[in-house]
């Protein structure tokens, strides 16, 4: 006699046994169930387990159901105290959040699964609104557990328990789910730090891996308007003047490239290695972003103590912000008046450059320049969606990791008054570029345009919006918010 398992390894709750199983090194034989063949509601399974879910398991003429009364069932028979603790109270809470896992965390993060994963692998679109839905859901449940694991390495202590791994398995793909682990610290230590390095878990990925994201990360083929270097300056005016005649302009080499999406490794990208990152961010602000005061008095202070606690900066100033919107879309690049509502920008560049950064902290703040530039400044930009889901026009990011300093020149900015200063890029083929599909209004990201530290970290990062050749026809127009902050150390 021994355990027969019935189930399809890349399933949330058939994973979950295999991997409970192999860390209690609880030995069992396995018949395969192919769930994408529906082979869990053939008639030989139905008989196995009537409600047609997997797993199912056996032992002789007993048959269990429910991943987790399987689990149960694994460690008494094996005895495997450490992992199912015969102490009542230590297991009172082990069977706490084997039945809560059931009951609230499996159903909340498989609607994240389903319209982020298995949609996508099905050729469907994701529905925004029924992850919005859930989105409370979700929240109030991963509050609940990073309470926990606020106090304990382990769900119920130390160690790993069946509990861990019942709970890991419904957020096995929590990139490509885009669960927003960022905002829950110790739940995403736990998972990173305490799950994710066992044995039992690693050895069981690789299917989840192969058959919900056989082919790596999607990117998508677009052209791109990259500068060439030419020996003269390239400026732009910003208004009409004899000296803008016969100028080389920017944004005068186009270059097909590959845009890979970022969501499968969204939590991977760093500010000071990449030069940009991804964030999940709340904010109470209305929607009113036409109105520039209501912006500037009630929506930098969200930017503000986001920063300050995402990035450590000891003070935050934000200095300025742009409207992407459908309004804006006429305007032209170049129109002097309004700088705050314009439509995307189709250029590779970055917004300082080495030089700028270090004079627009002079203009900005000219009484305490000297003693803020003594200490480390950065120029972060926060870029977020506002208004709906991003279908189209979407920003990419060209890793500051595959580019070189030869690649950045400037790129001088002729205002009436002054002379501002960008980096354009020239081409390269060692360029790699990402972007994130379908954003949506709580999340951003985060652009390293400047840095004033010469330790190796990203101080540049070249970044474009792009044609999405997959968005679709009808998209609604990209409507973003794109704010100009300096992050001071
Ligand atoms: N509470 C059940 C849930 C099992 C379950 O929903 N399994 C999914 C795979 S993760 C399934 O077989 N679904 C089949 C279907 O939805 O048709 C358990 O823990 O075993």
């Amino acid at each position: 006699m021994g355990i027969e398992l019935y189930l399809d390894p890349c399933t949330v709750n058939s994973r979950k046994v295999l991997a409970g199983l192999d860390l209690m090194k609880i030995e069992y034989k396995s018949t395969n169930v192919d769930y994408f063949k529906g082979e869990h509601k053939s008639d030989w399974f139905t008989k196995i387990n009537p409600m047609q879910t997997m797993p199912a398991a056996t032992d002789g003429d007993l048959t269990i159901t429910e991943s987790n009364a399987i689990l149960q069932y694994a460690a008494d028979t094996a005895g495997s105290d450490a992992y199912y603790p015969k102490d009542l109270r230590q297991r009172a809470q082990v069977n706490k959040w084997l039945l809560w896992e059931a009951s609230a965390w499996f159903p909340s993060c498989y609607v994240y699964l389903v319209e982020f994963v298995a949609k996508p692998l099905l050729k469907a679109t994701p529905d925004q609104a029924v992850i919005d839905a859930e989105e409370p859901k979700f929240r109030k449940y991963a509050g609940i557990l990073e309470a926990q694991l606020s106090k304990t390495k382990y769900l119920v202590g130390d160690t790993p328990t069946i509990a861990d791994i019942a709970v890991a398995s419904p957020m096995h793909l929590y990139a490509a789910q885009r669960l927003p682990l960022d905002q829950y610290p110790n739940l995403k230590r736990w998972y990173t730090q305490g799950i994710e390095p066992l044995e039992a878990w690693k050895k069981t990925q690789g299917a989840v891996n192969k058959a919900l994201l056989p082919n790596g990360p999607p990117s998508v083929r677009t052209t791109v308007n990259y500068t060439k270097a030419v020996d003269r300056l390239t400026e732009l005016y910003f208004y009409e003047d004899e000296k803008a005649k016969d100028i080389h302009e920017p944004g005068d080499l186009a270059r097909e490239i590959t845009v890979t999406d970022g969501w499968q490794q969204w939590d991977k990208f760093h500010l000071d290695k990449n030069g940009f990152s991804l964030h999940s961010f709340n904010t109470s602000y209305s929607n009113d972003w036409e109105n520039d005061e209501a912006v500037r008095s009630e929506f930098y202070p969200d930017v503000v103590s986001f920063l300050e606690k995402t990035l450590g900066a000891t003070r935050v100033l934000v200095f300025d912000h742009t409207i992407r919107s459908e309004r804006n879309s006429q305007k032209a690049l170049t129109d002097e008046k309004n700088t705050s509502q314009r439509s995307p920008v189709m250029l590779v560049h970055c917004d300082y450059t080495a030089e700028s950064g270090p004079k627009r902290v002079e203009q900005l703040l000219p009484d305490e320049s000297k003693d803020l530039l003594s200490r480390r400044v950065a120029f972060i930009n926060v870029w977020k969606p506002i208004n709906r889901v991003v279908e189209e026009r979407p920003l990419a990011m060209c890793d500051v990791e595959s580019c070189e300093d030869k690649d950045f020149f400037k790129l001088y900015l002729r205002y009436r008054e002054r002379t501002g200063e960008n980096y354009v890029l020239n081409y390269s083929n060692k360029h790699k570029w990402y972007y994130f599909s379908r954003m949506s209004p709580n999340q951003v990201i985060l652009l390293k345009t400047f840095d004033s530290a010469m330790d190796g970290r990203a101080r540049f990062v070249g970044h474009t919006a792009f044609v999405d050749p997959t968005s679709p026809k009808d998209a609604p127009m990209r409507e973003s918010v794109e704010i100009r902050t300096i992050c001071f150390f």
